[in-house]
């Protein structure tokens, strides 16, 4: 018998026992073995598409990745060891345990692919939304029922059909559809144990769904329900998914921290800052970079606030790129600033590269959660801590300063023959090992609040658990772009977190089924 063949006997005999169960008011019959769900790595592959929606919509970790617009392009064949070198630090690293249980509630597969390792995962239950029926707007129908979609199939113990699939094969289907049509849908033409599907209404800016579920799973408390939801606001899709999803698993939504989840410590309870100079008052610019003194600047501030940082995105972009690159080749000094015009539009430099103002390096210390502090007088920007370690690769490339003191162009340097080159690049690292640090971990404060007063913000990170093990180095970004124009920050304090008492293994970021997709 094919896995075919054996799929359509099981839909038969649980439609029978359905019947059964439906007239004498027992709770349904053992599940269905949906076939075209749950054979990844037997013998049907799963539809061409499915799934694939999951991995490209979800949303990178928090702090992976997002500072990105903010990437100072490196010149060609130079390599400046941390912006060239980024990757996707956290959340990138595939997680290879999974725990090998299986669903007692579930039929064992049968065929002999379940003994490999891939069948003892968990049997998933398959689960379709129905694109919704919405009378005044047919999309908006298929869109929210896709924000539901998109939704269940972070849960892992569900396997939601996705939506080409979900076009191709079922139909949108309004509320008040006969479930027993419903029934007869899920087990005999898709195999699946969980129908989602309802009608939308429209008015104003009310959005209400009418939702209609459909559960089979044994041991569910109502086959079939029904439940209002609307919502106002401006994000009707979020709120109203969010409690459709909720009412579809019986479970609150896990909502990753936010700000202001955890109460910023009294000052002293936090103690001493782990960096330097984050108050920006002490002589010269100790702990940070030197001030360019045309993009960034380091003075006096308002009453009680002694010096700030005061940081202009409103330049003319080439004319500041020249300048930053001849500091860095030993031609341009911040004590001889040149006069840079004032721009706006988007080919600024706030439209482009922004303005990093980066601390010294600080010795990392893994397993630690941290508390950043920082005041800011508009919001907008972002307060980066940039994790990073030492690099084993094999490193091709000078960073440009490096290039320079050598007196070199970098097609100078890659014309060399390859052992002159590896001999250069070991005697850079030795004499500057940190021009060649890769980073590894990152995560931001994002200036929120209100401009034209100074704004506090605090936040813990690494968001749960604690620092990786592999960051060696961190590094404070005060990064600014756009809009383009003068930001000023103060108190940007880097503290170890007073309420840990001992040190936290790294926590993965917690987006379901991420695994899956670093899988592929
Ligand atoms: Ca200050």
């Amino acid at each position: 018998m094919t896995t075919r063949s054996a799929a359509a006997a099981i839909v038969f005999f649980s439609l029978t026992g359905l019947c059964a169960a439906d007239n004498a008011g027992q709770s349904p019959p053992a599940p269905l073995r949906p076939a075209r769900f749950s054979e990844q790595g037997e013998n049907q592959p799963a539809p061409k598409g499915a799934r694939s929606e999951q991995g490209e919509n979800q949303s990178a970790p928090k702090g992976a990745r997002s500072g990105q617009g903010g990437n100072q392009p490196a010149p060609k064949g130079a390599r400046s060891g941390q912006m060239d070198n980024q990757t996707a630090p956290r959340g990138a690293n595939p997680n290879p345990t999974k725990p090998a249980s299986t669903n007692p509630s579930s039929p064992t597969p049968t065929t002999p692919a379940a003994s490999k390792p891939t069948a003892t995962r968990p049997a998933k239950v398959a689960a379709c939304v129905f694109d919704f029926t919405c009378p005044a707007d047919a999309e908006y129908g298929k869109k929210l029922a896709n924000a539901i979609r998109m939704r269940l199939a972070r849960h892992e113990d569900l396997d939601v059909m996705d939506q080409l699939t979900t076009a191709e094969f079922a139909p949108a289907l309004p509320a008040n559809t006969d479930s027993n049509k419903v029934v007869e849908m899920m087990t005999k033409r898709l195999a699946i144990e969980l129908a989602v599907y309802g009608t939308v209404v429209k008015d104003g800016d009310r959005v209400r769904l009418e939702l209609a579920c459909v559960d089979l799973r044994p041991g569910a408390a109502h086959k079939t329900w029904q439940k209002d939801l609307s919502d106002n606001t401006e994000r009707p899709e979020a709120v109203i998914s969010k409690a459709a999803v909720e009412a579809v698993t019986g479970a609150a939504e896990w909502v990753p921290p936010q700000y202001g989840d955890e109460p910023e410590p009294p000052a002293a309870q936090l103690g001493e800052p782990v960096n330097v100079n984050g108050t920006f008052d002490q002589p010269g610019h100790a702990g940070w970079q030197a001030p360019d003194n045309a993009a960034s600047f380091l003075e006096s501030g308002p009453a009680g606030r002694g010096t700030i940082l005061r940081i202009r995105t409103d330049l003319a972009r080439a004319p500041y790129i020249d300048y930053i690159r001849d500091i860095r080749m030993g031609r341009a000094s911040p004590a001889n600033p040149p006069t840079i015009a004032t721009e706006t539009g988007y080919g600024c430099l706030g439209g482009f590269e922004g303005v990093h103002f980066k601390s010294d390096w600080i010795k990392a210390t893994p397993g630690q959660r941290y508390w950043l502090l920082a005041d800011f007088d508009r919001p907008g920007g972002k307060v980066f801590v940039k994790g990073s370690k030492a690099t084993d690769f094999a490193l091709d490339g000078l960073p440009e300063s490096a290039l320079a003191a050598l007196n070199m162009t970098p097609e100078q340097f890659a014309a060399l023959p390859e052992a002159e080159r590896k001999k250069l690049v070991a005697e850079a690292a030795k004499k500057d090992p940190k021009a060649f640090l890769r980073e590894c971990y990152r995560w931001y404060l994002n200036c929120r609040g209100e401009a034209g007063k100074w704004n506090h913000l605090a936040a813990p990170f690494p968001p749960r658990g604690g620092l990786p093990a592999d960051v060696q180095w961190l590094q404070i970004q005060v990064y600014t772009y756009w809009p383009a124009g003068t930001y000023r920050y103060d108190n940007v304090l880097l503290y170890k977190d007073p309420r840990q008492k001992a040190p936290l293994p790294e926590e993965k970021p917690r987006t379901p089924n991420l695994r899956d997709r670093n899988d592929k």
